[in-house]
């Protein structure tokens, strides 16, 4: 062998180590953080380009793994969506279709599935399903918790953490010193087996209250004004009624939440909120640089839904449009995602559970109706879903977002509305980003609008959705509206005799 060659050899086997060491490492269960804020619109961030986005942190985490451009939720309502995230399942599938309802027992937790596995669990900050009940609930080891929506800063008695079943005083900001309890257990979990942190954040939703570092930092920023925000955009769109009277409600920029609030100062107090959240992303990722913990660690980052701040006339979620339903999703894991990797196909939040038990070497039950994203992160090209199923009910507490179920692909959406007198909408995403334009008369797209109906209701039938959740009214309505804004609008001229 001439020197050359025994250097080639050795390279090769060099190489041969890496490969088999990465797969080793791939192979093995790993630590997993799963890091989720509230209402967290898709492109605050500052990697989306976001001029009020001051994350760091975040940035720093997509660009060590992967940013998921198109993420979604498959219901845009803050409790739907974490128990779509925890069990895998549509919102059809586990009932929990508002505020007020918890998941069935007969669909256990993520929690549940990796510590049954061996994993060291915890669930630190938000859970709010069932309402205000914040007790332990099963699948975690340690848990964190507080009453509904939580506080940003400690008031009094009001706000108590239940700590392991214990009520403990709140202490200070909630992004803060839900980061401290956070560190704090990982510093405590032990290296003999892997653990789970599920770190649910209260921030950024509303009322939004900064960090006391962060206030003000933003107030000379600009701030982006939505080209669909006036009635006459909504018009020259041929938005649905429903849009173009919803402005005027609690929902609406002429009368957001019953007030005069100015929309463009709240979205810059969102952004500032939001600064303390890519602290606690920095924090929780230092650790684990410190503890040498990265390499054999996943941690993933997402919304539970978006917000509008004047698109459409909007404020708020709920909607099927992508400010709504479109969340940040960042991944970072080692050895398994490439540094920089962009994927664009469309995922979404109950595609958590089955990613993270591929991921740890556990069976999805078989209620599971999400998929494992880690073939996604070793080739973004692998057979997926080419169409995400969006679904909304309408709530008793706001009337004016009637039901929804969407289909979105990467490039088109189809909307149908479902028990109000209205048009659809359809929008090519490509060309219309904004979903400036509703499409749904346009006959160049009648064919594919006519097969992606179909598909909807396919996809419905097969996943148990052909049907419509109900529960009593519980609390008020606010569904009020403002005698000096709009008047309520006309049909659409789609449904006007012509
Ligand atoms: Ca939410």
């Amino acid at each position: 062998m001439t020197t050359r060659t025994a250097i080639c050899a050795l390279l090769v086997a060099a190489l041969l180590g890496c490969a088999s060491l990465a797969h080793a490492q791939a192979a093995r269960p790993r630590n997993i953080v799963f890091i989720l804020t509230d209402d967290h619109r898709y492109d605050a961030l500052g990697i989306a380009g976001h001029p009020l986005a001051r994350t760091p942190n975040m940035d720093a985490l997509a660009r060590g793994g992967a940013h998921m451009r198109n993420a979604f939720v498959t219901t845009a309502l803050c409790s739907p969506s974490r128990a779509s995230i925890l069990t895998g399942t549509y919102a059809h599938t586990h009932g929990v279709v508002d505020n007020f309802t918890p998941i069935p027992p007969t669909l256990p937790n993520v929690g549940q599935l990796l510590k049954s596995a061996g994993y060291q669990t915890a669930l630190i900050g938000k859970w709010h399903i069932g309402n205000e009940d914040d007790k332990p609930q099963p699948g975690f080891d340690h848990w964190v918790s507080f009453r509904g929506q939580g506080e940003y800063l400690p008031r009094g008695t009001s706000t108590m953490l239940n700590v392991d079943g214990r009520r403990v005083p709140q202490k200070g900001y909630i992004t803060d010193e839900l980061t401290d309890y956070a560190v704090n257990w990982l510093s405590q979990t032990s290296r003999e087996r892997p653990f789970f942190l599920y770190l649910s954040h209260k921030g950024v939703h509303a009322d939004f209250a900064p960090a006391e570092r962060h206030k003000g930092s933003l107030k000379d920023a600009p701030v982006p004004s939505p080209t669909t925000m006036s009635l006459e955009a909504a018009d020259a769109g041929r938005f649905p009624t429903w849009v173009r009277n919803q402005r005027n409600s609690w929902h609406g920029v002429e009368y957001p939440y019953h007030s005069t609030l100015d929309v463009a100062e709240y979205y810059r107090r969102y952004m500032e909120t939001l600064r303390a959240v890519d602290d606690s992303v920095g924090r929780v990722v230092e650790w684990l640089r410190r503890e040498n913990l990265l390499d054999s660690t996943m941690v993933v980052y997402m919304g539970d839904n978006g917000f509008a701040f004047g698109e459409h006339g909007l404020i708020d979620k709920r909607t099927a449009f992508d400010w709504s339903m479109r969340v940040p999703m960042l991944v970072s894991a080692p050895g398994l995602v490439r540094p920089g990797t962009v994927i664009d196909r469309v995922v979404a939040n109950i595609d958590i559970t089955p990613t993270v038990l591929d991921l740890a070497g556990v069976e999805a039950p078989a209620h599971v109706q999400g998929r494992s994203m880690l073939p996604l992160f070793r080739d973004a090209s692998a057979p997926w879903r080419e169409h995400l199923l969006y679904e909304y009910y309408w709530e008793w507490s706001f009337p004016q977002t009637p039901t929804q179920f969407a289909l979105r692909g990467e490039r088109f959406k189809y909307v149908f509305t479902h028990g109000v007198w209205d048009v659809d909408m359809f929008f090519d995403l490509q060309a219309d980003p904004q979903e400036s334009r509703n499409l749904i008369d346009d006959p160049a797209h009648k064919a594919t609008i006519d097969a992606m109906r179909t598909q909807l209701f396919a996809t419905l039938k097969e996943t148990g959705g052909l049907k419509i959740p109900l529960y009593p009214p519980i609390g008020g309505q606010q569904r009020l509206r403002n005698p000096a804004g709009s008047t309520a609008q006309p049909f659409p001229p789609a449904i006007q005799k012509r």
